[in-house]
């Protein structure tokens, strides 16, 4: 029998969701140390929070989330809540010596994240900071290659990811469009994406050049209205401020001397959630794009000049990372399954005390690269990274 691992989630939305599949499964796929117990989850709305801990199966609910935090019989806060109450719950859970997993942007402010940097710090606790695009097979993958050499010196990062779920003027004004409580728009919800993998694949960013537009500067404050969105999200009759950009087009110097850019919106319409990047080094390029997320493009330019071009590889062979758990080569996986390589990951690293990575030191580095971002924009130049104080 394996030891039980309880597990808070604060938080019940579409990461809520997805977290809670993952804690439950992937111990199914995963050899993993503890069988994860969801004990208790914390929401706002009583009815709803029920709704949700009776379909996932939680032992508790709680309108509480410091109850939740400081129980005796809880080993691990998921924190899955809007981005501005990151920073409170992480301190909270780092100081009752609390392991976290916690879903990204990291905070709103480099301040913020940086004292959860500190607080997991000092408290010697395991954190994680979900940038779950990390472990896409495809995208783990592609770190490998690189680390082998594949890529040579690498010259270029081409990020983007883009999506078009606000375009619709009549989508409310949800947290996500209110600076103090994302910090930014597409800037910061999938800009952090972009710099995780920028980080991962190439390297720390030294500085950013960076522009940024809001296109719809008023939105109907969320309410019981006549419109209903996909999301669930319904009008009211005023409107109030969006303070957040609806794009940000950045382009980025890397310590390492390679250059990039990353560009984000949320007004690319009919693109869902297309988060690519291509990496261009001497030796050969890769590219990959979630919406093919089994696949990567490789060009090897070693090879003679008459023979290159882009392959395709498909990345579900069992010799590929983290698919030996999964199906026969070409039976492909999808975005949940990120989730369960995080949580199998998260547990390992509970179980020997290993640092498991993006944390909350990433996340500090991330918000940083994202501050300087906004400057830029803010004062029309280029901004170094360190020019960016908590
Ligand atoms: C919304 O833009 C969102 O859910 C992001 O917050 C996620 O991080 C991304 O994976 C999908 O899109």
């Amino acid at each position: 029998m394996k030891k039980k691992l309880n597990i808070a989630v604060l938080g019940s939305g579409f990461m809520g969701k997805a977290h809670s599949n993952a804690w439950l499964m992937a111990g199914k796929f995963f050899d993993v140390p503890f069988e994860p117990v969801l004990k208790i989850n914390f929401g706002t709305d009583m009815e709803l929070t029920k709704d949700f801990a009776d379909r996932w199966g939680y032992e508790e609910i709680t309108a509480d989330w410091e109850e939740a935090v400081n129980r005796k019989d809880v080993d691990v806060i998921d924190i899955v809540t809007p981005t501005y109450i990151h920073k409170e719950m992480a301190l909270a859970a780092a100081n009752a010596g609390k392991h976290i997993f916690c879903e990204k942007p990291c905070a709103v402010t480099y301040a913020q994240a940086k004292a959860m940097a500190d607080a997991a710090r000092n408290a010697g606790i395991v954190h994680y900071l979900n940038h779950n695009y990390r472990r896409v097979p495809a995208v783990a993958y592609a770190k490998e290659m690189i680390e082998r050499g594949k890529l040579g010196t690498i010259y270029h990062w081409i990020g983007t990811y883009l999506q078009d779920w606000i375009m619709d003027p009549n989508f409310p004004l949800t947290w996500h469009l209110q600076d103090k409580f994302a910090g930014g728009g597409p800037l910061f919800d999938l800009g952090s994406h972009s710099i995780d993998l920028a980080r991962f694949l190439v390297g720390e960013i030294e500085s950013v050049t960076a522009v940024s537009q809001t296109f719809t500067g008023e939105r109907f404050l969320p309410g019981r209205g006549a419109a209903t969105f996909a999301s669930g999200e319904s009008l009211n009759s005023e409107k109030g401020q969006v303070t957040v950009d609806d794009a940000c087009f950045l382009m980025a110097e890397f310590e390492n001397g390679a250059l990039g850019s990353i560009g984000t919106t949320r007004f690319a319409g009919g693109r869902k959630n297309h988060n690519t990047f291509e990496v261009y080094g001497s030796k050969g390029s890769l590219c990959f794009n979630f919406d093919q997320m089994n696949e990567l493009q490789f060009c090897d330019m070693t090879e003679p000049d008459a023979d290159q071009g882009f392959k395709t590889i498909s990345v579900t062979n069992a010799v590929h990372p983290y698919c030996s758990a999964w199906w026969a080569p070409g039976h492909v996986i999808g975005y949940e399954n990120t989730f369960f390589h995080a949580v199998a990951d998260f547990l390992n690293a509970v179980s020997t005390g290993k640092t498991i990575e993006p944390n909350f030191f990433d996340g500090e580095k991330i918000t940083r690269t994202l501050e300087a971002a906004k400057l830029s924009n803010r004062e029309g130049r280029k901004v170094k990274v360190a020019e960016i104080n908590a």
